[in-house]
């Protein structure tokens, strides 16, 4: 049995928390040298961690943070620094921060994402560590914590590894480092720790879920209020610190698109008061559409990569949510594929402002590891923290298990296992995969991939078009699935320069982009079963795959949006395709 929830510190935005954003010293360290002895074994006193300064002038300390570099953070280091561009290994990151007296409250660091496994040391003393570059957790510093100025140390590597989640190859750049917010976040000794609140799926005039305390004092009742509707429930917790939660709501007013409503959550015990924003809804399938509070939908999706807009680097942020959960609103999307890992936690609280329906995703990608344990433990961690970080948002629908995967034995196991972390963390969402199609002949194309048995709604990347013939390869061409299911096309989307002219033939020019769409568009619209669609992909992305000088030079030039936040030509063609569909859908 699955845990309930990774132990992560629900909504941090809510609690008494300390941002250590800013200008970190670095140290760039492709040998360990700070971690290891020359025989390659863990320095215990030594390392860089201990943040040392010579004691006399006859000291030898071969580092000294004080007169290092600086990165800032939250950022990945490649796009900081030109010769940290392609830089693949360990680099060391310090600041110094005041703490004030812990007056009987814990605290903790929260880190957002750290690329792709992090080491924490406070004050020289180690406090925790991490893997997968794209999850949140923290690292609990009551006991560490000075009262004065604290040094903090962590040691980022970002070294692709086969056997890890993603392995060696994928089609985005690795960023390394602390790519996210860093907090030092304070809680009382017994706090709210986490929470899962939504409507019950068989009975949706009903609030069901649970609360789970963290700290000595575990057996207290909690009150879970919604003030604004005069709701609340007293509940008492177990030896465990857990209770679960019924609550009447028979008159709330539901989130949806269109009004994206959020209410104003309060968890108190009597230690501890927390708030949160939490939209309603149900999502479900039944004979073949997928349902938003019980009204059939149509995903009028686009994914994204969490590319910075209009720079180089990782995305973070609100304001770079906002830019391009906005483009993706200005092409009429009500649905975004956060593709192909967990973003950043903002994004998806503004989809929940905005009114965006998620698909949330780990990066299971392509061929890794089928057969080791490790690495299906690595990937199930990084679901569990996904869900426990995003199961109160309502705009989240859709659980992703992984991307582009063979139809092995080795790998179904591993889906699967996959699929009932999933569902046993949280039954109320919908679970799917981004699958590939089968051609039966040019003219017939099946989604047949036995894990879609497992699945509650089939993906498929095609690229009918782009990696297979010219863009009228579309036409004409049917689809079948054995699976009886709704399919969302995950994928599909063809190269332009933005700026680059020429005719439909032209490869990477925008009018074959376009055309290609026009001819996909036409085809999607004759699939009975299709539900939903999030072409490949909002914007150009950086890829160390893409090497075509003067058309790619780094960068997937899928995106409908240029690296600039120039549109081209086919942006428009799928927004007028979108308000269409908006119309025949409402
Ligand atoms: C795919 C992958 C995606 C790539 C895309 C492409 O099938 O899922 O990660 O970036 O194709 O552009 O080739």
């Amino acid at each position: 049995m699955p845990p309930r929830s990774a132990p992560l510190i629900q909504n941090v935005f809510a609690r008494s928390a300390q941002s250590l954003a800013g200008d970190w010293r670095v140290i760039v360290d492709p040998y360990d040298n700070g971690y290891l002895d020359y025989r390659g074994q863990p320095l215990a006193t030594d390392g860089y961690f201990a943040d040392r300064k010579p004691a006399s002038k006859s000291d030898r300390i071969e580092y000294d943070f004080d007169r290092s570099e600086t990165l800032r953070v939250p950022g990945d280091w490649n796009s900081q620094r030109p010769e940290l561009f392609l830089y693949e290994g360990t680099v060391w990151y310090r600041t110094r921060f005041d703490a004030g007296a812990a007056g009987g409250r814990r605290r903790f660091l929260r880190f957002g994402a750290a690329n792709y496994e992090a080491r924490v040391w406070l004050n020289g003393t180690f406090a925790g560590s991490h893997r997968g570059g794209f999850t949140p957790f923290d690292v609990e510093v009551t006991s560490l914590l000075r009262q004065g100025s604290n040094s903090l140390v962590v040691m980022v590597n970002d070294m692709r590894r086969r056997e890890g989640v993603p392995t060696l190859n994928t089609d985005w750049w690795n960023y390394g480092g602390l790519t996210r917010d860093v907090l030092l976040v304070d809680v009382p000794e017994t706090f709210v720790r986490d929470w899962a609140l939504h409507l019950a799926p068989e009975d949706p005039r009903r609030i069901t879920g649970w609360v789970q305390l963290d700290g000595p004092t575990r057996r207290q009742p909690v009150v879970v209020r919604l003030p604004g509707l005069g709701l609340a429930v007293r509940v008492q917790t177990d030896a465990e610190g857990f209770a679960r939660v019924e609550l009447e709501a028979p008159s709330i007013e539901r989130w949806t698109p269109e009004r994206p409503r959020l209410h104003d959550v309060e968890l108190q015990c009597d230690t501890d008061r927390v708030v949160d924003r939490i939209g309603f809804r149900t999502i479900e399938v039944r004979g073949g559409e997928i349902l938003l509070n019980g009204a059939p939908v149509f995903l009028r999706g686009i994914s994204v990569h969490e590319q910075a807009p209009r720079r180089e680097g990782r995305a973070c942020g609100p304001a770079d949510a906002r830019t391009l959960l906005g483009w993706a609103q200005e092409l009429g999307a009500n649905f975004v594929r956060l593709s192909h890992y967990p973003h950043d936690e903002h994004t998806v609280r503004l989809a929940d402002e905005l009114g965006l329906l998620v698909w949330e995703e780990i990066p299971v990608y392509w061929t890794i590891a089928w057969d080791d344990p490790d690495t299906l433990e690595n990937a199930r961690t990084q679901l569990t923290e996904l869900v426990t970080r995003d199961r109160n948002r309502a705009s989240v629908v859709l659980w992703s298990v992984g991307n582009e995967t063979p139809p092995t034995e080795a790998r179904l196991r591993f889906m699967r296992e996959l699929v009932r972390t999933a569902r046993a963390l949280d039954p109320t969402r919908l679970v799917s995969a981004a699958l590939e199609r089968q051609e039966v002949h040019p003219l017939l194309q099946r989604v047949d991939d036995p894990l879609g048995a497992d699945l509650d709604v089939l993906g498929c990347n095609e690229y009918l078009g782009w990696y297979d013939g010219l863009p009228d390869r579309p036409d004409g061409v049917r689809w079948e699935t054995c699976h009886a299911k709704p399919l969302v096309m995950t994928e599909l989307g063809a190269d332009a320069l933005h700026g680059l002219h020429g005719n439909a033939l032209t490869r990477w020019t925008e009018e074959y982009q376009a055309t290609f769409y026009e001819h996909q568009l036409r085809m999607l619209e004759a699939i009975p079963f299709l539900r939903g669609m999030s072409p490949w992909i909002l914007a150009d992305f950086r890829s160390p795959r893409r090497a075509l000088p003067g058309v790619q030079d780094g960068w997937n030039r899928k995106g409908l949006v240029s690296d600039r936040g120039e549109k081209k030509l086919a942006f428009r063609i799928l927004q007028d395709h979108y308000r269409a569909l908006a119309a025949r859908w409402r």
